[in-house]
């Protein structure tokens, strides 16, 4: 009986009773999704207060991807302004059925570990989460690390003061730094068997409507 009470009470201790959330410093998770380095209130040591508050809501899905060509996945904004010292409310959706990322990258590492602040949502659903931004006048890389999804299309950036240019291949407003390319050889062989195709294809129907 006394066995049986100290393995219940480890097997307890082992297995605690699902938790909703899972919290690590700065780490947000449960099966929706994940949010890091979430952070609402602590000034980047360059800034002696906050500028200005925004709030943006962006979209991720593959809907948003269809005004650019080739591109497969995007976010519903390619570009965002704030002010130095600016904190950003975010407000982020998926709008697929499948895993997609928020990610902001070079962020000061003493605030944002692995200067990164990350967001995600494992299908459709909506996160909500903060971040300050430093001084500098910088532009920085807002992406989607899943395979191929940046790739794809889901890549922007956001301007703190203007930023610093633009980042490259971002959807509608820089090109790829090695863009693809999809030659067409024209020598007179190719425009011989083009011509050869075209004239069989088009007597093909006569055959068919004699043999009738
Ligand atoms: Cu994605």
């Amino acid at each position: 009986m006394k066995t049986a009470l100290i393995l219940s009470l480890l097997l307890l201790a082992a297995h605690p009773a699902p938790a909703a959330m899972h919290h690590h410093a700065g780490m947000v998770m449960d099966e929706k999704g994940m949010i890091m380095n979430d952070n609402p209130d602590t000034l980047p040591r360059d800034c002696q207060k906050l500028s200005e508050t925004v709030d943006i809501t962006i979209h991720a899905g593959q809907q948003h991807a269809t005004r650019f060509n080739g591109k497969m996945f995007a976010f519903d904004q390619q570009e965002w302004h704030v002010k130095p010292c600016a904190k950003i409310n975010i407000t982020f959706i998926n709008d697929d059925q499948i895993r997609h990322q928020l990610m902001i990258h070079g962020l000061p590492g003493y605030l944002y570990p692995e200067g990164m602040f990350h967001l995600e949502l494992n299908g459709a659903g909506e996160l909500k989460a903060s971040l300050i931004m430093p001084s500098q006048k910088k532009t920085y890389l807002v992406h989607c690390e899943l395979p191929q999804h940046a790739e794809k299309g889901m890549k922007a950036q956001l301007k703190v003061d203007g930023g610093d240019g633009d980042l490259p291949s971002i959807p509608g407003i820089s090109a790829a730094v090695k863009a693809d390319s999809y030659p067409v050889d024209w020598t007179r062989t190719n425009v011989g068997i083009l011509l050869l195709c075209a004239l069989a294809g088009i007597a093909v129907p006569f055959f068919i409507l004699k043999l009738k």
